[in-house]
């Protein structure tokens, strides 16, 4: 259905207008004019708080912005996701990962299937499968027990169940080491096959098409290593896969006991909650997986209830919509004060510009507006010594997602303390800046020429937004909330955008381009068809070898 542009709504230009006004505002008088405003504008639900105070916005602004998501149909066509319709309009497909981690009870259907019977069929064979790994009943072909998984996927089947690993580390099974092999380049599985006994490794070849380049090269050459010190009939110990083409997991000799399948209404990048999700299973336990699957389940049930003032992951994008399209920033950092979640922005950086990267709108109309931002970021306190400096006094304004848990999971008390004075004087001086005078102030007793000259060095502008969120405890259900947050927030600026925030082709394009280079460089003939760069850089590659 063909959407009036988003510019031509009257909703986005009483927004126009009064973003003119907003761009002269400083936030250091927004909070003086009103001491409610932390209580105002911070909103709490499934284990995590949002404080979007520090934004250069105010009642009217959230007023317009829900407005706005009136105008664009936000609750409709979130009603229509959870709904299985088939809101991905360029594959024609339902768009259905909140199926994935609702309750048994609950009747969801696709084209007259019934989905949660399914879904729930695959997570009972995820159960009996990491139970036994876990427990040590299974085991390698020479009778040993597993001491090892390699997942091998990329993109989608890669990031998600890696980050959580990692963020999971706590509550992670003292004998299973988790290895992520994604690229092609062969350093990375040469890495983890140094690392690793073929009689106590498990492989898990995970692929939605079955038919990537990257992970289907990746697999044969874990297969072939692993044959070459292992019986035929070792495969069905040591290999499974998890993908929606079971016909060529058949292909590859995976032991049809072992697939664990999911469907086409999970997209890549939200299928860390499927049978893509087995390494966080085997790595933490299934009845912590569940806590995973119902955290995300809660924070699905606050998105497709919740009034739209109250809504965490409507505020999150209306704000971040905001920040885009009326104050020009044209990235988002994340930056999150928890060392456990190392690849938390790497997770969000594929989920947001793979979804919102986009410059047609859903109808194919060509589009005028800015949509998806830049994703970046790394954990603090580390990027406070690197890139800050350019957040705090560089030319581009970069909103900061701040995230924290006010509990740590280890007992240095006074790591944790002063990891959070980090975060909250971090956000804190993005609002306030520091000013000529406050500069002055703290130079007093040096040479008064000398402190004109350093004044302009020393100054912050401040002003500089950002959302602090804060959960007690990062624990599976809190991990779940927080990245259904976030599934959710680029959901609801894809419709603000219409965009279609659930194909990818860019990536379609890319497994596709290198094919052709890739005969060339194995000693096809070159028929000189590119441009003169590229064959100059293929001669050369072919002269190195
Ligand atoms: C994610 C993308 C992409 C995909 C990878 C791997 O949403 O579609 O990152 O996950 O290209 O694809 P396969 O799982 O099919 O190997």
């Amino acid at each position: 259905m063909r959407q009036p542009s988003l510019t031509s709504t009257h909703s986005y230009q009483a927004l126009a207008n009064h973003a003119a006004k907003a761009k002269e505002w400083q936030m250091r008088d927004l909070f003086a004019q009103d001491p409610q405003r932390f209580e105002r504008l911070s909103v709490e639900a499934a284990g995590l708080f949002l404080d979007y105070s520090k934004n250069r916005l105010d009642g009217r602004t959230l007023e317009l912005l829900k407005a706005l998501a009136q105008e664009r149909g936000v609750e409709r066509l979130r009603d229509a996701m959870f709904n299985g319709d088939k809101i991905n309009l360029t594959e024609n497909r339902a768009v259905l990962h909140t199926a994935l981690r609702a309750p048994r009870d609950k009747q969801i259907t696709v084209d007259g299937q019934d989905v949660t019977a399914d879904v729930h069929a695959v997570l009972d064979h995820m159960k009996t499968f990491t139970d036994s790994v876990r427990s040590g009943e299974w085991r390698g072909h020479t009778g040993k027990e597993i001491t090892d998984v390699i997942n091998i996927g990329i993109g989608g089947s890669d990031l998600g169940p890696k980050m959580v690993c990692l963020a999971l580390r706590q509550f992670a099974h003292p004998r299973l080491t988790m290895h992520f092999v994604s690229n092609v380049d062969g350093h990375d599985m040469d890495a983890a096959l140094s690392r690793v006994n073929p009689e106590t490794t498990l492989f898990i070849i995970a692929s939605k098409t079955f038919t990537t380049a990257e992970t289907m090269m990746n697999a044969n050459t874990a297969r072939a290593w692993f044959l070459q010190q292992a019986p035929e009939d070792a495969l069905a110990k040591h290999f499974v896969a998890v993908s929606t083409n079971v016909e060529a997991i058949k292909t590859f000799g995976i032991d049809p006991q072992n697939m664990f399948p999911f469907w086409d209404w999970v997209g890549g990048r939200y299928s860390v909650w499927s049978a893509i999700g087995l390494p966080v299973a085997l790595c933490v336990g299934f009845g912590y997986f569940s806590d995973f699957l119902a955290g995300a389940h809660a924070l699905d049930e606050h998105f497709r209830t919740a009034p739209i003032e109250q809504n965490l992951p409507i505020i999150l994008a209306l704000v971040g919509f905001w920040n885009r399209d009326f104050l020009e920033c044209g990235s988002v950092s994340i930056a999150p004060y928890h060392q456990d979640l190392s690849r938390f922005a790497a997770y969000l950086q594929q989920l947001d510009m793979e979804s919102n990267g986009k410059r047609v709108t859903r109808a194919g109309d060509p589009i005028d507006y800015a949509t998806g931002p830049v994703i970046w970021g790394d954990v603090g306190t580390n990027g406070q010594h690197a890139y800050f400096q350019l957040l705090h006094q560089g030319t581009d304004v970069t909103p900061i997602d701040f995230i924290a848990a006010l509990r740590p999971a280890h007992e240095f008390h006074n790591h944790h303390a002063a990891l959070l004075a980090n975060c909250f004087a971090q956000s804190e001086a993005f609002m306030k800046g520091k000013t000529a005078d406050e500069v002055r102030q703290d130079l007093q007793g040096m040479d008064a020429a000398e402190i004109e000259r350093l004044v302009p060095h020393k100054t912050f502008p401040g002003n500089r937004p950002s959302n602090t969120i804060l959960m007690d405890y990062l624990n599976p259900a809190t991990l779940g909330a927080l990245i259904a947050l976030y599934e959710h927030k680029v959901f609801v600026q894809g419709v603000l955008w219409d965009v279609n925030s659930f194909d990818q082709w860019g990536v379609e394009l890319g497994k596709v381009l290198a094919k052709k280079i890739e005969a060339e460089l194995n000693g096809e003939a070159n028929p000189g068809a590119h441009d003169s760069s590229t064959n100059g850089l293929i001669a050369r590659a072919k002269a190195a070898v």
